[in-house]
């Protein structure tokens, strides 16, 4: 389990962590060897490669490529069940736990078990709690579910909380990618302030400003998609 003792070991240093996060589905196959030339070039500590809808022949190839040249730890960021591929590293195990549609807090989970029972990849178990952000984004619709409402950070905080007591090991506040509004500042102040565990934040952060703001709250890991997708440069300013 050295993916995760080596978050929770920067955390217990206060040493900050980046996660570049690969969508096979929107991934432009030629700009690959760019890409991870860039992220090999960048802060990032972290490639978590997955979406919402993704296939999975797609899914191996983009980790072996991007396995040829970079040696970060790669981490599947699942949409569902279909979207394991035993040549990465360890895998997000998420729980939707801020919507209430059974197949994603523990249905796609059931179908995933066996296989992942079959495979070498570290199995970190995650609450993934999606946050209300402006326009609606893809995690709502496919899944189904109401994001927590921004506003309401005690519900953010005792959805964390269930989610730590439940076992699981890393928190993620998801505002969804390409997030017009990314988590606020103060609902990741208060989570983090009354748990233990570490805490990702994603979604809708574009910025270096957004990055630091979200360190600054409590996030032990930020999540970087959209504004690399959009930019290959965007880590040159970090
Ligand atoms: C989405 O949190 C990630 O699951 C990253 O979001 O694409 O907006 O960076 P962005």
């Amino acid at each position: 389990d050295h993916i995760y003792q080596e978050i929770v070991q920067a955390k217990l240093l206060n040493k900050k962590l980046l996660v570049v996060l690969l969508d096979p589905d929107k991934i432009v196959w030629e700009n690959v060897p760019q890409l991870v030339n860039k992220i090999n070039q960048s802060p990032a500590t972290h490639v978590f490669v997955g979406g919402s809808q993704v296939g999975n022949n797609i899914l191996d190839n983009l980790i072996l490529e991007i396995k040829k040249e970079c040696t970060l730890p790669i981490v599947l960021f699942p949409g569902d069940a279909s979207q394991i591929s035993n040549h990465a590293d360890g895998i997000l195990f998420l729980s939707l736990l801020s919507g209430r549609n059974p197949d994603y807090l523990i249905g796609q989970q059931v179908k995933a078990a066996p296989i992942l029972k079959q495979s070498n990849l570290e199995i970190i178990p995650t609450a993934y709690i999606l946050i209300e952000s402006g326009k609606e984004t893809a995690v709502a619709r496919v899944s189904k579910t109401q994001p927590l409402d921004r506003e309401n950070k005690e519900l953010a905080l005792a959805t964390a909380l269930a989610g730590e007591m439940l076992g699981n090991k890393l928190i993620y506040l998801e505002a969804g990618s390409g997030a017009q509004n990314a988590v606020p500042e103060e609902m990741i102040a208060f989570v983090a302030q009354n748990l233990t565990i570490p805490i990702i934040v994603g979604g809708g952060i574009r910025d270096k400003e957004g990055i630091l703001k979200a360190y600054q709250s409590g996030a032990d890991l930020v999540v970087i998609g959209t504004a690399f997708e959009n930019n290959m440069d965007f880590f040159n300013e970090l």
